[in-house]
């Protein structure tokens, strides 16, 4: 599957930032600010750890000769980080070849103007080339988003451990020192942060988007930090606490799932975003007190079957973009709007992890239906496409093979049916484009204590 999309992405769209498979040419799209190869740089460490040795030479040739660095236009801060400074520290930290080094530590120097603002909390836009930054358009009295500011952290620690430049680590820390100051709402985080104030701008607070990877970048940051991060530790579990004080629901059904909520009042919806979070909590549960750690790999085990009946519900066996649990309705969209299925990865990232920490083979059975889904409706001549509605066996194609696709979806289903040694858990933390970057066993040099 991987060869099959990295080969007509190659063949139809190389350089272009995605494939669009029914019309075999490439989109650039505009999250990236004038940067281009977002599929090449996603691709890479796949390629390498599949051994695919040819295709990753061919990806490799293209960052070399190609991957140009000036370049001018609105690029999403988190997005570009994700996908090209995670894609090309983890490809570096795998292969010791030094442009990938280089590339990451110049792209890493351009975002940082995006710091510039009265509390140091970034702007989501940042133009590459002249160092402006503004928020989203979209996002409430001009603030930034809880998921894109926090979810830096693993990728600028390391940049300043590869560079010896400080800079990087201290304005991670610095976001999270302004999230310490700001009082929370019952505990839980909001979405929408003024970084002209530090003041929550709205109070909306998911598991899902717009807040999810954040949750994600703290755990992590304890487990990349070789467990010495105590800060991000206790930000982690308290704020889980929460989350299952306020949010954590059983539908009539029996099924759990996570709600969002807005300013106290629940909404009983789980985005297909949120289905990482049965990966993460059983990640933190391998380190809870060990009177909360059956609790919580149950709480996970629970979670991450739930997003399993989302598939299962569906016509295709592939989960709707967002599902819910109201007016006699289980783990089902209700909205036409809700049906679309990208080729996301978070549900096949928990079955890995719930794999990986427990052995239960039907993690397995569960990722093998994706995969026989993904190749039933999904496959198209010249590469894999989202389809419109997961709820019937005849569904029309998106026509865009995402980069997370070849980042993620096929990275975590090729791990689920590895041996628990390929990147093990206790020596590498795979950011949130599932780029795996090292375990600090040693001490970063550079890294802000505090
Ligand atoms: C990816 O880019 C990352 O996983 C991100 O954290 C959320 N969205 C996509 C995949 O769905």
């Amino acid at each position: 599957m991987m060869k099959f999309a990295w080969d007509n992405y190659k063949l139809y769209a190389l350089g272009k930032n995605e494939l669009r498979p029914l019309t075999k040419n490439g989109h650039i799209g505009n999250m990236f600010g004038g940067l281009r190869g977002a599929t090449v740089v996603d691709a890479l460490d796949t390629l390498y750890i599949m051994e695919l040795e040819e295709e990753f030479q061919e990806a490799k040739k293209w960052v070399e000769k190609s991957f140009d660095l000036n370049v001018n236009g609105e690029a999403s801060l988190f997005e570009v980080n994700i996908r090209y400074v995670g894609g090309l520290l983890a490809t570096y930290y795998l292969t010791g070849e030094e442009v990938f080094k280089s590339k990451a530590l110049e792209l890493g120097e351009k975002l940082l103007p995006a710091f510039n603002t009265p509390t140091g909390i970034p702007r989501g836009v940042i133009n590459l080339g002249s160092g402006m930054s503004w928020s989203w358009g979209w996002a409430s009295a001009g603030s930034s988003i809880l998921a894109e500011f926090g979810t830096l952290h693993l990728e600028f620690l390391h940049l300043s451990e590869l560079s010896g430049n400080p800079v990087f680590a201290e304005k991670v820390m610095n976001i999270r020192k302004v999230l310490n100051r700001v009082e929370k709402p019952q505990g839980l985080y909001p979405n929408f942060l003024s970084p002209v104030t530090g003041n929550w701008v709205q109070h909306h607070v998911s598991i899902g988007g717009l807040g999810d990877s954040f949750y994600e970048y703290l755990i992590k940051s304890w487990l990349m930090s070789d467990k010495k991060d105590s800060e991000a530790k206790k930000m982690y579990d308290d704020a889980l606490e929460a989350i299952e004080k306020h949010l954590v629901k059983k539908s009539a059904g029996g099924l759990t799932y996570i709600a969002e909520w807005r300013g106290g009042v629940l909404d009983h919806k789980m985005g297909h975003l949120a289905c990482f979070s049965g990966g993460m909590i059983a990640l933190g549960a391998e380190h809870a007190g060990q009177e909360r750690k059956q609790h919580y790999m149950d709480l996970a085990a629970e979670i991450t079957s739930t997003c399993h009946e989302s598939y299962a519900r569906s016509d295709t066996k592939l989960g709707p973009e967002a599902f819910r649990f109201d007016a006699g309705t289980e783990a089902m969209a209700t909205r036409l709007s809700e049906r679309y299925y990208i080729l996301r990865p978070e549900v096949v990232e928990s079955y890995m992890y719930m794999w990986r920490l427990t052995h239960d083979p039907k993690y397995r059975q569960w990722g093998w239906e994706v995969v026989k889904a993904l190749e039933k409706h999904c496959r198209v001549e010249a590469g894999f496409s989202g389809i419109r509605d997961v709820y019937t066996t005849t569904p029309t194609h998106d026509n865009m093979q995402q980069s997370f696709f070849l980042a993620e979806t096929l990275k975590y289903l090729y791990l689920l049916f590895c041996e628990d040694d390929v990147l093990s858990l206790d020596d590498w933390v795979f950011n949130t484009e599932a780029h795996p970057l090292p375990v600090n066993h040693t001490n970063f040099k550079a890294s802000v204590q505090q």
